[in-house]
C-alpha cells in the first residue's frame, strides 16, 4: 500500500511519510481526507451505522450528531502527556520529559499494527486561513472518522490545504491512533480507545515539530491540531521564529466614537473563558459592539508595521457544554441553533435534542445519560459528563468579528491575564511596564478549591500555559521579555483583571458576566488615552469614578470590597512568587525576580489598607 495521494498531492516528502506511517501502523486502507460536505455526510452516516453517532432530531438540530464516550476516556490527559526535547532542561520543571530516543522506542511498539482492521485517514488542515502569512500546516494521520469530521469544524481541512502546500511546502507531521486494532471478524466497538490509561501517549518532539498520540480519542488529545500543535508545538516554533502562540481568546470592542481595539485575553479553566469571548455589552453600554475572533487560541506575529498580529487558528468552538445557556452566554448558545455541530457526552433528550446540567429552563423529566442509561432529575447524578463538549462552526457566532478570517490577522492593543482569586487580588490593574507586565502573568493562577480557609493556594497557571508550553516554562518568559526589547513592535499594554473577589460572607462581590464590560470598557479607554488611574503596590488601577457605572447599582462601598488591597495580603504574595520563581532555578530570567522585588518593595511602603475607591 505505498503511494497513496499520488492523485491529490506532488509532495514528495508527505507521499513518503504517509507510505511510512502506513507500513507502521498496517491499516486495512488509506484514505486521504478531501473536506467535502459529501464526504463529511459519507462519514457521518457511517458513524451513525456503527453506533458512533447518533443523529439528532433534524427539525430542531439540523446536520447535528451525539457521540458517547468510553467513560475511560472523558478529558485531555496531562499526566500522560510528554515534551520529549533532546535535553531534559528544554523541557522545564513544568513538563513531563523523557528521552526522545527512548520514547521514540515506546512508539515504534505502540504503533506497529495498531490500525489492523481500521481505515488509516489522511487530513490535510490548516491552522489559520490557507495561505495567511501567520499560518501553518499540518497533516494528522487518524484511525478515527470522528476525528475526520470534528477536524473539519475545529480547521480549515482538505484538499485546498494539500494545493496551498505545493509540492516542497512544510507541513507539521502528526499521528494519532485510538490504540484499538481489530483482528479479522472482530466486532467495533462505538467509541474505540485504550481504556488502560497509563497506555495512552500524547507525545510532542519539539525539535522535529513531531506529534504521536495513542490510545484516546476524545478532545485536544485527538483533534492534534488544538492543544499539540497550536500551543505546544507552535510555542516552540514561534520562540525559535520570534512570534507568539498563546492560550488567549481575541475580542474586538468597538465604542460608539467608532474606534476599534482588539485584545487577547488568558484564563486557567473555570474563570468564564468562553463566556468573556463572547461577552454581550450590558446596559448603559447603548453603541457599543464587541465581537469575537476567537475563543481559545492566539497566534500572534509582529508584522511590517509594526503591529502584533493575531489570528484564530482555528475554525471552530470546541466548548464546554455544561453551564452554557442563554443565561451565561447567549451568543453560543445562538451559535448551536444553525446546526451542523457534534456534541460529545452530553445527554440525549426524548425528542432527540440534547441537554446539560445549566441550560435554561427545567430539566427534562427524562432522558439518556452520557453514558447512554436512562436518567431523570431524581437520579442523583449529572445526566452529560462535566467536560461534555459542542464542536461548532465559529462561523455560526453571531457576533463573530468581520476580520475574523482576515489572513493578515486583526492588531492586537492590549493583553488581558486574569485567575479566580478571592482576595487580595483587585478587580483590575493595569501593568506599569512591559516587563510589569510579563512578571504579572508569570505568576498568575487561580485558588486552588478546597483550600483551607485563610491559606488559600493558588494554583499557579502562567499565562494559561501550564499545560500548554512545549519548552522551558522560564525560556518562555525569557521570550516574552525579549518582543518587549524589540524596537520594531508597537507593544501592546498588559493588565490583570479578577472577577472574583468575595465579601466576608463568601458571596461574590461583583456580578460577573456581562458586567465584565466595565472593566473591559476601562481597558479599551486606557488604550485609546481616555481614561485614568492610580497606581498601586499591584498596578495602575481604576479608581471609582474611572469605570462606567451606567445601568448597575454597584456603591462605592462594594468596590471598596473588589479593589482595597491589604498590605499583609501583597506581602504573603510576594513571597508566594519567591517559592514559585525558584522552581525555575538558574533558568528563570533575573528580569523577573527583580520585578518581585519591586513588587515587594511598593507593597511594603504602601499603607495597611491601599485604597482606590475613597
Ligand atoms: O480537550 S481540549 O484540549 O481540546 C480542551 C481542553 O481540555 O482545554
Ligand atoms: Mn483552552
Amino acid at each position: 500500500m505505498t503511494g497513496t495521494g499520488k492523485d491529490r498531492t506532488s509532495n514528495a516528502k508527505l507521499i513518503a511519510w504517509v507510505d511510512e506511517v502506513a507500513a507502521l501502523c498496517k491499516p486495512d486502507e488509506v484514505y486521504w481526507a478531501d473536506g467535502s460536505q459529501e464526504e463529511y455526510d459519507r462519514l457521518s452516516n457511517m458513524m451513525v451505522e456503527k453506533g458512533t453517532y447518533i443523529r439528532l432530531n433534524p427539525e430542531k438540530y439540523p446536520n447535528s450528531y451525539l457521540a458517547r464516550s468510553h467513560p475511560s476516556d472523558v478529558a485531555r490527559v496531562e499526566d500522560r502527556t510528554y515534551i520529549c526535547s533532546e535535553k531534559e532542561a528544554d523541557a522545564g520543571p513544568t513538563n513531563n520529559w523523557m528521552d526522545p530516543t527512548e520514547m521514540r522506542g515506546i512508539i515504534k511498539g505502540l504503533f506497529d499494527g495498531c490500525m489492523r482492521g481500521r481505515t488509516m485517514y489522511v487530513i490535510p488542515f490548516s491552522m489559520g486561513p490557507v495561505g495567511s502569512p501567520i499560518a501553518k500546516i499540518g497533516i494528522e494521520i487518524t484511525d478515527s472518522a470522528y476525528v475526520v469530521c470534528n477536524m473539519r469544524i475545529m480547521t480549515r481541512m482538505g484538499q485546498a490545504v494539500l494545493d496551498a502546500l505545493g509540492s516542497d511546502g512544510f507541513f507539521i507531521p502528526t499521528v494519532h491512533s485510538v490504540g484499538m486494532p481489530l483482528e479479522p471478524g472482530q466486532a467495533d466497538v462505538p467509541w474505540p480507545c485504550e481504556a488502560n490509561i497509563a497506555n495512552k501517549y500524547i507525545v510532542h518532539f519539539p525539535e522535529t515539530r513531531e506529534i504521536w498520540s495513542y490510545g484516546s480519542g476524545y478532545g485536544g488529545n485527538a483533534l492534534l491540531g488544538k492543544k499539540c500543535l497550536a500551543l505546544r508545538i507552535a510555542s516552540v516554533m514561534a520562540r525559535d521564529e520570534g512570534w507568539l502562540a498563546e492560550h488567549m481568546l481575541i475580542l474586538g470592542l468597538e465604542s460608539p466614537q467608532g474606534d476599534k481595539t482588539y485584545i487577547g485575553a488568558a484564563f486557567p479553566s473555570a474563570c468564564g473563558k468562553t463566556n468573556l469571548a463572547m461577552i454581550l455589552p450590558p446596559e448603559g453600554f447603548e453603541g457599543w459592539k464587541v465581537h469575537t475572533v476567537g475563543d481559545d487560541i492566539a497566534w500572534i506575529k509582529p508584522r511590517p508595521d509594526g503591529t502584533l498580529r493575531a489570528i484564530n487558528p482555528e475554525s471552530g468552538f470546541f466548548g464546554v457544554a455544561p453551564g452554557t445557556s442563554y443565561q451565561s452566554n447567549p451568543m453560543a448558545m445562538e451559535t448551536l441553533k444553525p446546526g451542523n455541530c457534534v456534541y460529545t457526552n452530553v445527554a440525549l433528550t426524548d425528542d432527540g435534542g440534547v441537554w446539560w446540567e445549566g441550560m435554561d429552563g427545567d430539566p427534562p423529566a427524562h432522558a439518556i445519560d452520557w453514558q447512554g442509561n436512562d436518567w431523570t432529575p431524581a437520579s442523583g447524578k449529572p445526566a452529560a459528563h462535566p467536560n461534555a463538549r459542542f464542536t461548532a462552526p465559529a462561523g455560526q457566532c453571531p457576533t463573530i468579528d468581520p476580520s475574523w478570517e482576515d489572513p493578515e490577522g486583526v492588531p492586537i492593543s492590549a493583553f488581558v491575564f486574569g485567575g479566580r482569586l478571592s482576595k487580595t487580588f483587585p478587580l483590575a490593574y493595569e501593568a506599569l511596564d512591559w516587563n510589569h507586565g510579563v512578571f504579572m502573568a508569570s505568576g498568575m493562577g487561580s485558588e486552588a478549591t478546597a483550600a483551607a480557609i485563610g491559606q488559600a493556594a493558588i494554583r499557579r497557571d502562567p499565562f494559561a500555559m501550564l499545560p500548554f508550553i512545549g519548552y522551558n516554562m522560564a525560556d518562555y518568559w525569557a521570550h516574552w521579555l525579549k518582543i518587549g526589547e524589540r524596537k520594531d513592535i508597537k507593544l501592546p499594554k498588559i493588565f490583570r483583571v479578577n472577577w472574583f473577589r468575595k465579601d466576608e460572607n463568601g458571596k461574590f462581590i461583583w456580578p460577573g458576566f456581562g458586567e465584565n464590560m466595565r472593566v473591559l470598557k476601562w481597558i479599551v479607554d486606557r488604550v485609546q488615552g481616555r481614561a485614568e488611574g492610580v497606581e498601586s503596590p499591584f498596578g495602575l488601577m481604576p479608581r471609582y469614578e474611572d469605570i462606567t457605572w451606567a445601568g448597575l447599582d454597584f456603591s462605592r462601598e462594594k468596590y471598596h470590597g473588589i479593589t482595597d488591597i491589604e498590605k499583609e495580603g501583597a506581602l504573603q504574595e510576594a513571597q508566594g512568587l519567591a517559592e514559585w520563581f525558584a522552581k525555575f532555578g538558574d533558568s528563570l530570567p533575573p528580569e523577573l525576580e527583580r520585578q518581585r522585588k519591586q513588587f515587594e518593595e511598593r507593597a511594603k511602603a504602601a499603607p495597611d489598607v491601599w485604597s482606590a475607591a475613597a
